[in-house]
């Protein structure tokens, strides 16, 4: 099954390696067919190349959009050579087969990245080269392609030993091919369904959504966000050592259209990443943005915030950020919205820390962590998450959903319905905007205590409001000098309470203020107990689930 390669057509727009294949080529006096800029590197590397436009007679036209896309180069690349019919067609057609296609495709995707205006981006929408990439894939029975300069020197040591490629080996080659045109597809249509949404004039003619439709789901408008098949990719960057477990296996792939978010942290210096590092230090980072403008900082583990502070500094936020449990924070991921100062690096020294993500880090700051906390994972991120929708797999699928804001209508203060106790004064208000803005980290049924700025007693991922609030409770109660933190603390919960129980908990423990969604048929009984103690308690009219 091996067929030794004779006859070649390279186009590629990547030219870095050609001087391996050159070698190849000239040594086993290959024919090399090229297009343009490839057929003159390959010269300079002495190869003797035949011009595309001669074996099509037709000149490289319209800028470089028509080169390759001719019979005469794809009945050499679609030619089954195991085929009598085929082979018998090919001589009289004057034309000879390929039997190897080497071709990398136009950088569509760094093009887009780099900003680039829409007509450079179209103009690197490239036409011909997954033709003959899919046209040799689909031809594997006579035809080796390859795609990824990476490959060049096991092709290079086939053509020069004239083994060629085994039948297994040129399909496995193809299914490799099919993948790369499969993923280029899938970022174009990525680029030009956020780039062209559907206009005004396609809305009718069948087009429309029906009433059934539009009452039940999304409608046109959210085509951008949910388009009718998924097809966005993600490149694997790397293999992780294990998953959530060490049994597992796992990888990171990265959206190759998103340059700067999380999954694309520069790490400076620690131990590699894990499968729960990923996980934690990307809800940390979530967490501290949703405090913005506020300088803020996050301790988070299992998902799950230990501690949420705003500061005048970094250092002061990560100081009340770490007291609010200072048990659990023990190998922690910390994560802060401004750069870390070395104040805080000293402040973050002697805790066992797992992770540390920011920005950016002031000079010297992260040498000092490099020399003190040698498996201390620093990692650097460029920009605030900003993905405008979010997924989670289930078997068989994947839901997918907006990003939860926490500027959704109901997040503003001025927004709130007072129901119970005095207006909260301006302290007070500050602390239950804070609360409001903290408790979406939180897992629910999620509960939390919160002081001057604060984390002081979480209550997460209970099964029943009752249990959160308690926790929260017992979590603000709890310190080793014995101080009562709930009492005077102000508090939120994700959502409505369904009875008056859990309110009650949190009112018997000192709480000033709370502030909650609202929205229960005993609402009245939970703003009752409120009001029985003169305790403010807001209505936001906004639930935010964190499952
Ligand atoms: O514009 S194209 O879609 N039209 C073509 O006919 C064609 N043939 C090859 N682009 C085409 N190519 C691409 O040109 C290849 O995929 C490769 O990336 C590039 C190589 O051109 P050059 O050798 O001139 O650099």
């Amino acid at each position: 099954t091996n067929r030794p390669i004779k006859r070649a057509l390279v186009s590629v727009y990547h030219k870095n390696g050609l001087d391996v294949l050159a070698r190849a080529f000239i040594k086993a006096s290959v024919e090399v067919v090229s297009t343009g800029s490839t057929a003159k590197a390959l010269r300079d590397y002495g190869v003797d190349v035949i011009d595309v436009s001669t074996v099509t007679g037709f000149p490289e036209s319209l800028g470089g959009r028509v080169k390759t896309l001719d019979p005469h180069i794809h009945a050499g690349i679609l030619a089954d050579m195991t085929n009598p019919d085929h082979v018998g067609q090919l001589r009289e057609l004057g034309i000879k087969p390929f039997d190897l296609v080497v071709v990398n495709l136009y950088p569509f995707e760094q093009t887009v990245i780099s900003g680039a205006d829409e007509a450079s981006c179209i103009e690197k929408i490239d036409i011909g080269g997954p033709s003959m990439v899919r046209g040799a894939a689909k031809n594997s029975a006579s035809v080796a392609v390859i795609t990824d300069p990476e490959d060049y020197a096991l092709v290079a040591s086939r053509v020069e030993n004239g083994s060629g490629f085994t039948l297994e080996e040129r399909r496995w080659l193809a299914a490799r091919a099919f993948a790369a045109t499969a993923a280029y597809d899938a970022s174009i249509i990525e680029w030009a369904s956020t780039t062209w949404p559907r206009p005004e004039s396609l809305t009718g003619d069948g087009h429309e959504p029906t009433t059934e439709d539009a009452a039940s789901g999304p409608s046109a408008a959210d085509e951008t966000l949910f388009p009718r098949n998924l097809t966005r990719t993600w490149s694997k960057s790397h293999e992780l050592r294990y998953g959530e477990n060490p049994h597992q296996k796992a990888a990171l792939y990265r959206d190759p259209l998103n340059l700067s978010g999380f999954a694309q942290a520069d790490q400076l210096g620690g131990k590699p990443m894990s499968y729960n590092n990923y996980v934690d230090a990307d809800a940390a980072w979530r967490a501290v943005w949703d405090m913005s403008p506020h300088i803020a900082v996050a301790v988070v583990k299992h998902n799950n915030p230990c501690g949420l502070a705003i500061g005048d500094t970094v250092a002061q936020a990560h100081l009340k950020a770490h007291a609010c449990d200072p048990l659990s924070a023990y190998g922690g991921v910390i994560a802060a919205n401004a750069p870390i100062t070395m104040e805080m690096a000293q402040g973050v020294r002697p805790i066992f820390t797992e992770v540390m993500v920011a920005p950016d880090y002031e000079p010297g700051v992260v040498e000092f962590l490099r020399q003190h906390k040698k498996n201390l994972r620093i990692l650097k991120v460029a920009q605030p998450p900003r993905s405008a929708t979010q997924m989670r797999a289930i078997d068989g699928g994947v839901l997918v959903q907006s990003t939860d804001l926490i500027d959704a209508p109901g997040d503003d203060p001025r927004s709130w319905t007072l129901v119970s106790g005095q207006a909260a004064d301006e302290p007070t208000l500050r602390d239950l905007q804070f609360a409001w803005r903290a408790i979406r980290c939180v897992k629910s049924n999620a509960v939390l205590l919160a002081h001057d700025g604060a984390t002081v007693g979480i209550g997460m991922g209970q099964v029943n409001r009752v249990d959160s609030c308690n926790l929260a409770v017992e979590r603000a109660n709890t310190l080793a000098d014995g101080a009562n933190r709930a009492r005077g603390s102000v508090a939120a919960s994700d959502a409505f309470f369904p009875f008056a129980d859990g309110p009650q908990i949190l009112i018997d423990a000192g709480v000033r203020a709370i502030v909650q969604p609202g929205g229960s048929i005993r609402d009245k009984e939970v703003i009752a107990a409120a009001q029985s103690s003169d305790v403010t308690m807001y209505l936001t009219g906004t639930r935010h689930f964190f499952h």
